[in-house]
C-alpha cells in the first residue's frame, strides 16, 4: 500500500480510492514523539474514534467504511475510510479555558472574537462552547483564523455549517462524557467535503490526541488540570533534565504500563465496555 502521509502518531495509506488511517502506539509529550510505544494505544484511539463516529451518526455522516477490512498487520488499529477533498481548517471548539484559548483570553478577553466574561482563569469553564477554527500550516503553528476568514476560504453556507456540526458534534460528545465523570475541555475535528458538496466528519474524533481529557473529580479551574491519559508521562519526564527537544528520553516499563492503563480504562470509561 501507498504511505500518502506520516504524521508523528498516525500514518496514512491510499488502497485505490479509499485512504486507511492507522494510528500507531507512538506517544508524543510536549509535541515531542517518545522513543517507547505505548502499546494498545493506537487500538484505544482507533476504537474509541470508532465508537463516537457510531454515536454522530445523527448529527453528521462519517468518512468510515470499515473498521475490520483493513491488512491484518494494522487489525484494530486502522481505519478504511472514503476518500474526501479535506477543509484545509482545524475546526476547534472549547468548552473550558487551556492551551491557546486560554492565551488569547489572557490577552484580549476574547477567543476568536467572541468577548468571555472577567475573571475566568485556566480551566475555567465557559459560559458556552465557542468555535475556533485555525488555519491548518504546513509548518510551524496553526494560525487562529476569524468566522471571516473562514467564510472567504469555505463559502458562508460551509463556514456556517462547520461552527454549526463542530458545536454539535462538541457538546454531544462532552454530554455523553461528562455523563461517565470525563470532561472533554476541548476538541479538534476535520472536516471533509463529498463529491456532491456535503459536509462529511473525517480523521479521528473524540480521541485523546484531539482532545483534552480531563478527570471530572479532579477538576479545579484556577491551575493547569490533569491530563487523563498523558500526566504519568508528563509528571516523569518533568523529573529528567531533558528541554522537551527531540530527541525525547526513553520511557520506563512502569511508565508505559501506568500510561497503558490510563488509555484502557479511558476507552472502558467512556464506551462502557473493556477494549478486548
Ligand atoms: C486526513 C492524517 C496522518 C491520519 C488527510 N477521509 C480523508 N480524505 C482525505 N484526506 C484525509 C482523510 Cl481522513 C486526511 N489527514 C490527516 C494524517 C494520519 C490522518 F498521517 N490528512
Amino acid at each position: 500500500m501507498e504511505l500518502v502521509y506520516s504524521g508523528k502518531v498516525r500514518d496514512l495509506y491510499a488502497d485505490g480510492d479509499n485512504l486507511i488511517l492507522v494510528a500507531s502506539d507512538r506517544v508524543s509529550v510536549y509535541d515531542v514523539v517518545l522513543p517507547t510505544p505505548i502499546p494498545d494505544k493506537g487500538r484505544v484511539l482507533t476504537q474509541l474514534s470508532l465508537w463516537w463516529f457510531g454515536q454522530l451518526t445523527d448529527v453528521v455522516a462519517n468518512h468510515v467504511i470499515s473498521g475490520t477490512d483493513v491488512p491484518a498487520q494494522w487489525a484494530g488499529r486502522a481505519i478504511r475510510c472514503r476518500r474526501l477533498r479535506m477543509v484545509p481548517v482545524e475546526c476547534i471548539a472549547r468548552g473550558y479555558l487551556a492551551g491557546l484559548g486560554l492565551v488569547s483570553y489572557n490577552e484580549t478577553g476574547t477567543i476568536s472574537g467572541v468577548r468571555l466574561p472577567p475573571g475566568l482563569g485556566e480551566g475555567s469553564r465557559l459560559p458556552e462552547p465557542v468555535f475556533t477554527p485555525t488555519t491548518k500550516a504546513a509548518a510551524g503553528h496553526d494560525e487562529p483564523m476569524t468566522f471571516a476568514e473562514l467564510t472567504s476560504l469555505t463559502g458562508a453556507e460551509v463556514a456556517a455549517e462547520l461552527e454549526r456540526v463542530t458545536l454539535e458534534v462538541y457538546r454531544r460528545g462532552a454530554e455523553l462524557a461528562g455523563s461517565r465523570g470525563v470532561v472533554i475541555a476541548d476538541t479538534k475535528l476535520e472536516f471533509g467535503l463529498d463529491p456532491d458538496g456535503s459536509l462529511v466528519l473525517a480523521d479521528e474524533v473524540l480521541t485523546p490526541d484531539s482532545s483534552r481529557f480531563w478527570l471530572a473529580s479532579e477538576w479545579q479551574p484556577g491551575r493547569p488540570q490533569r491530563s487523563l491519559d498523558k500526566q504519568f508521562l508528563r509528571d516523569w519526564s518533568s523529573g529528567l533534565e531533558w528541554d522537551r527537544k527531540p530527541p525525547g528520553p526513553a520511557i520506563p516499563p512502569e511508565i508505559v504500563a501506568a500510561t497503558r492503563e490510563r488509555y484502557l480504562e479511558l476507552y472502558a470509561r467512556l464506551t462502557g465496555s473493556e477494549l478486548g
